[in-house]
């Protein structure tokens, strides 16, 4: 028998909507679902090598519960009535002894959460994480600052933008589908882009202008271009005038940093930044300066994500066609948004053991900071934790300093792993779980923002295949045993989705026939000099910020030069292939084909000099001397001489996963002593404040 669903690709965080065909219960096929005109059938690699990770037996197949030491790799088989019950038992003890509080859950973020994060608060804890301390945090606390929402508050109109500037946002590589089409179309259509890395990434070779940047110098950058703006008043003075506040502080502030200066900094000639500021202003509204997703990870990225944010304001590209539009939902379609679990759950008056939102008044509490988290593990302050539960999340893969975190993680009674994978983390749990993988599970409805807002479902396109279950099935059947059922009396997902969607309008057969319902017809645009509701306390566009002010951080911050690497080191600096997602597709069968492991990137001219020829065997060192690995590198011209480059993920340290096991080096680990460095404005951990040294082998 033969049919399609609809679901959404899980091979990545970015959620495109795929159309997937079964025959006699196999996965077939695999495209972008036609019925999104962004998608219309296109898929990337990641996406397509679903099939591959599906019918993949290297991963996770019955729940596994410890024998040996952690991490040691010694498991017994057990059923899931078997784990479970160990769970909640052991979660029974720790609440009994040090409270609900004591219980901590992490993810990977995303739409799907509401059923996991109803399960901790009915527990009764406030300790939700997520991964963002390693990805948008900055980003988001930027936003903050200035418009008093995150940066979800916006969409990019690339579709009608005419000149978009990405810092280290590698969006033909590190990719949406979507965007990567519409990106493609903005350069046919003579739009342009302007690409500024350390390195010339996929997005470089299409680029218009493509600035090789001294590595962590973005800041100065825009504080150049901002000068620039403000000398020659080409600001969109109506836009400014309606919405901003703080315009003469930020002139002041930017007055010593003219485009000569900021060329010294950067390596790009001062000609050019004029050049370019003009080009943009006769390009406004239609401007996007991206404010970066993970950016390049330095102590000041917060500042030069909130520059980038601030950019945008001056060029009024907020709300414009081709600009940085306001993401709308179904209240703003004139409809009802899908019911929550989590809001018919008191929230627990115990603060936050990280200290996001009270002790560190600068942060949101809603997903807190891994690194704070780790530190009050670790210190037991303010409170111990004593049970983690680790959802679709690596931290030991995806944060620095293992070693460190590990013996965080050993404060712990109990160390629980959901994973579709064997994830570092979920090698070192003591239960791991496994999860079905997308295409195996239904999960629970989400809202899809932006002009058009929209319900999505992924539908569940086979049955498990191997002993694995889905979610929601897991949460609810852990709550049973914990005792707070009463929250999640639903039959299976279909009734879950029915109470979602309650009040819409929406029914669960609209949702099936395209496997999304658009809320509205028109797309929805407000009037941008009348009609924009910013949350600041003012009201207002703050670029003198009430909320960093009131924190006792600094609105606009001095700049301060990063120090060049000594000879023969050099800045680690990492980033995706478009073939894999972060280090969850190493062991992918058709993935690993395509790239099996990394390269370390290295410019001629040093590598000349330390006697590095292309595709020498090469030892790179951590700073501290406490790893270190050998590598194949990659002698190019198209990476600045301070840095060095690999792609994340490898070096998997799983024996059980054969391909991608020991293949390539692991970026985190040369990351020492990092843990503990970020970003005191914006909470995101200072990645690539990481040098390494290199030689020969
Ligand atoms: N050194 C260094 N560190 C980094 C980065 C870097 O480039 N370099 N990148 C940073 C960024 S931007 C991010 S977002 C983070 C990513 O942080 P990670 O936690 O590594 O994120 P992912 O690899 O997306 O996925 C986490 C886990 O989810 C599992 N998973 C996949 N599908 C499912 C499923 O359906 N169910 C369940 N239960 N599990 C599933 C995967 O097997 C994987 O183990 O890492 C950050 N850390
Ligand atoms: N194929 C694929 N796509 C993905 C993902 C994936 O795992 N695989 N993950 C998704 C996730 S979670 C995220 S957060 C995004 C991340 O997407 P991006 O934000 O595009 O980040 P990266 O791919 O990590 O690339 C970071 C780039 O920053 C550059 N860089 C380093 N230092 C500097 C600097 O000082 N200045 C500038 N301007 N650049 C610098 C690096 O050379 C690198 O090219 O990708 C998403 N899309
Ligand atoms: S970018 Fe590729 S892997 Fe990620 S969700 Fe889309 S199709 Fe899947
Ligand atoms: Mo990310």
């Amino acid at each position: 028998m033969k049919k399609e669903v609809f679901n959404i690709c899980g091979m990545c965080t970015v959620r495109c909507s795929i159309k997937v065909d079964v025959e006699d219960g196999m996965v077939k096929w695999i495209e972008g679902s036609p019925s999104d005109p962004g998608m219309a059938g296109r898929l990337c690699a990641k996406g397509s090598a679903g099939i591959a990770m599906l019918y993949d037996y290297e991963r996770p197949q019955h729940p596994l519960i410890r024998e040996g030491a952690r991490g040691e790799g010694k498991w017994r088989k057990a059923t899931w009535d078997e784990a479970l019950d160990f769970i909640a038992d052991k979660l029974k003890a720790i609440i009994e002894k040090h409270g609900a509080r004591a219980v901590a859950l992490s993810d990977r973020g995303g739409p799907f959460r509401d059923l996991h994060r109803s399960f901790l608060r009915a527990l009764g804890s406030p300790n939700y994480l997520n991964h963002d301390a390693t990805c948008a945090r900055n980003t988001q606390h930027a936003s903050i600052s200035l418009f008093g929402s995150g940066r979800k508050t916006f969409n990019y109109d690339y579709s009608r933008c005419k000149h978009v500037v990405l810092y280290g946002r590698n969006v033909l590589e590190s990719m949406r589908v979507k965007n990567a089409n519409i990106i493609m179309d903005l350069l046919e259509r003579g739009g342009k882009i302007t690409y500024i890395d350390v390195r010339a990434a996929g997005t470089a070779m299409k680029a218009t202008r493509f600035w090789m940047i001294r590595p962590g110098t973005d800041y100065a950058l825009n504080l150049g271009i901002i000068h620039t703006i403000l000398k020659d008043k080409l600001y969109d003075k109506k836009f400014v005038d309606t919405w901003v506040s703080g315009l003469r502080e930020l002139e002041d502030f930017v007055s010593p940093y003219t485009p000569e200066w900021a060329s010294q900094e950067t390596g790009i000639p001062a000609s050019e930044i004029i050049e370019f500021t003009r080009e943009i202003a006769e390009a406004a509204p239609a401007v996007i300066f991206h404010p970066g997703w993970l950016t390049a990870r330095y102590k000041d990225s917060f500042y030069a994500s909130r520059t980038a944010y601030i950019l945008n304001v001056l060029m009024g590209s907020l709300e414009a066609p081709g600009g940085l539009i306001f993401q709308k939902g179904p209240g703003d379609a004139g409809g009802k948004g899908l019911n929550a679990l989590l809001d018919t759950i008191p929230k627990p008056e115990d603060k936050r053991v990280d200290g996001c939102g009270w002790k560190h008044k600068q942060f949101e509490a809603g997903p807190g900071l891994m690194q704070l988290f780790y530190k009050a593990l670790l210190d037991e302050d303010p409170y111990p934790v004593k049970g983690y539960i680790v959802f679709r999340h690596d931290p030991l893969l995806s944060l620095p300093d293992p070693e460190v975190q590990k013996k965080a993680l050993d404060k712990l009674d109990l160390l629980v792993a959901i994973d579709a994978n064997y994830s570092e983390t979920a090698w070192y749990a003591d239960v791991l779980l496994p999860s079905a993988t997308y295409l195996e599970k239904s999960s629970v409805l989400c809202t899809g923002k932006g002009l058009k807002p929209s319900f999505r479902m992924r539908e569940k396109t086979i049955d498990p295949h191997t002993n694995a279950k889905a979610d929601w099935w897991i949460f609810k059947s852990l709550a049973e045993r914990m005792g707070v059922g009463e929250y999640f009396k639903f039959d299976d997902v279909e009734d879950f989705w029915k109470f979602q969607l309650e009040g819409t309008g929406v029914s669960v057969e609209d949702m099936k026939k395209k496997g999304m319902v658009s809320l509205t017809d028109k797309p929805i645009w407000w009037d941008r000099m009348k009609d924009l509701k910013f949350k600041t306390p003012s009201g207002k566009i703050e670029l003198v910020s009430s909320h960093l002010e009131a924190c006792g951080l600094e609105s606009f911050k001095p700049y301060k030069s990063p120090a060049k690497p000594k000879e023969g080191t050099f800045r680690l600096a990492f980033g995706r292939s478009p073939v894999h997602t972060h280090g969850s597709t190493m062991n992918n069968p058709y993935l690993h084909e395509i790239m099996p492991e990394n390269t370390l990137w290295i410019n001629t001219g040093e590598a000349g000099k330390l006697d590095i020829k292309n595709k020498d065997q090469v030892r790179v060192t951590a700073a501290d001397g406490s790893h270190s690995g050998t590598i194949q590198a990659m002698v190019t011209d198209l990476i600045h001489p301070e840095t060095v480059f690999m792609v994340h993920g490898f070096g998997r340290k799983i024996p059980w996963q054969t391909r991608g096991y020991n293949r390539g080096l692991a970026d985190y680990r040369f990351e020492t002593g990092l843990l503990d460095v970020y970003d005191e404005a914006g909470g995101g951990i200072a990645l690539m404040e990481c040098t390494v040294s290199v030689e020969p082998e």
